[in-house]
């Protein structure tokens, strides 16, 4: 039977506006393929436009061997990040929220548009403007925060909230695979890695971000920003969570949950 994109769409906005958790698609169907996955989140995209939200970038996730061991899936992801989502304080109200996680994020802002197919890693960078440190906020709509790659493809890839350091380093200024970052929670140390973690070249990942939109007839743009991933494993956000990611030559970034 054919999968009804837009009947999943509503499904998963309606939980995430119910703050309350739902179960996986692919327990109800039969098959949920790659494709009709990104079908459901494109559908879920337009719902969260047509509100009169707009677009701030786009995300790849499960790009990393600790994120990837941590979900149980072992292919990165795509999604979208609105504006809505991008955070203007360190404040994260967690009553907006099912059951959020935290994890830190290299994140590129474009200077200009990038469109694949056929974009490389040195292409990727030649449209950044700045390479700045970030902590998303991921909160998946489904039961136990348990997915498979295709649920998670469907839930937009666990996006809730995003918040941007203010620091950066030009593309060339620094090799982005070099850049190490430390995690912490309420003061104590609990993840570290470098760039690398992200498949090796967090410039490659945003290389294949825009391959894969390149697919679909769609573009990164100019003044996006572009989360390459967690290089580190994800930690839960509670009221009276503070989260900081120190980043070398990025500076850091605190968000705490109330
Ligand atoms: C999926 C989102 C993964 C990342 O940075 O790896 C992600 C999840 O873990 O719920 O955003
Ligand atoms: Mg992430």
């Amino acid at each position: 039977m054919s999968i009804d994109h837009a009947h999943w769409a509503q499904y998963l906005l309606a939980a995430a506006d119910g703050r309350s958790e739902v179960q996986a698609i692919t327990k109800q169907v039969d098959e949920l393929g790659v494709d009709d996955a990104y079908a459901i989140q494109a559908a879920l995209l337009e719902l969260q436009l047509g509100r009169g939200d707009v677009l701030a970038g786009a995300k790849l996730g499960l790009t990393s061997a600790a994120k990837q061991e941590q979900m149980g899936v072992s292919e990165p992801v795509y999604g979208w990040v609105p504006q809505a989502s991008v955070l203007t304080g360190v404040e994260v109200p967690i009553s907006e929220l099912i059951h959020p996680r935290c994890e830190p994020e290299l994140v590129f802002i474009l200077a200009e548009d990038l469109a694949g197919p056929g974009v490389t890693a040195e292409d990727a960078l030649d449209a950044v403007e700045k390479v700045v440190g970030g902590i998303e906020v991921i909160d998946s709509r489904y039961e136990a925060f348990s997915f498979t790659l295709t649920d998670v493809i469907a839930d937009n890839t666990s996006a809730a909230r995003v918040a941007i350091g203010s620091d950066g380093v030009g593309p060339r200024e620094v090799d982005s695979k070099t850049i190490a970052c430390g995690f912490e929670i309420d003061g104590e140390q609990v993840g570290s890695a470098t760039g690398e973690a992200l498949l090796g070249d967090p410039a490659g990942c945003l290389a294949m971000l825009a391959n894969h939109l390149g697919k679909h007839g769609q573009k990164l743009q100019a003044g996006w920003l572009v989360m390459a991933g967690a290089p580190t494993d994800a930690k839960p956000l509670d009221i009276g969570t503070t989260a900081t990611a120190s980043y070398s030559h990025l500076g850091s970034v605190t968000v705490q949950g109330v």
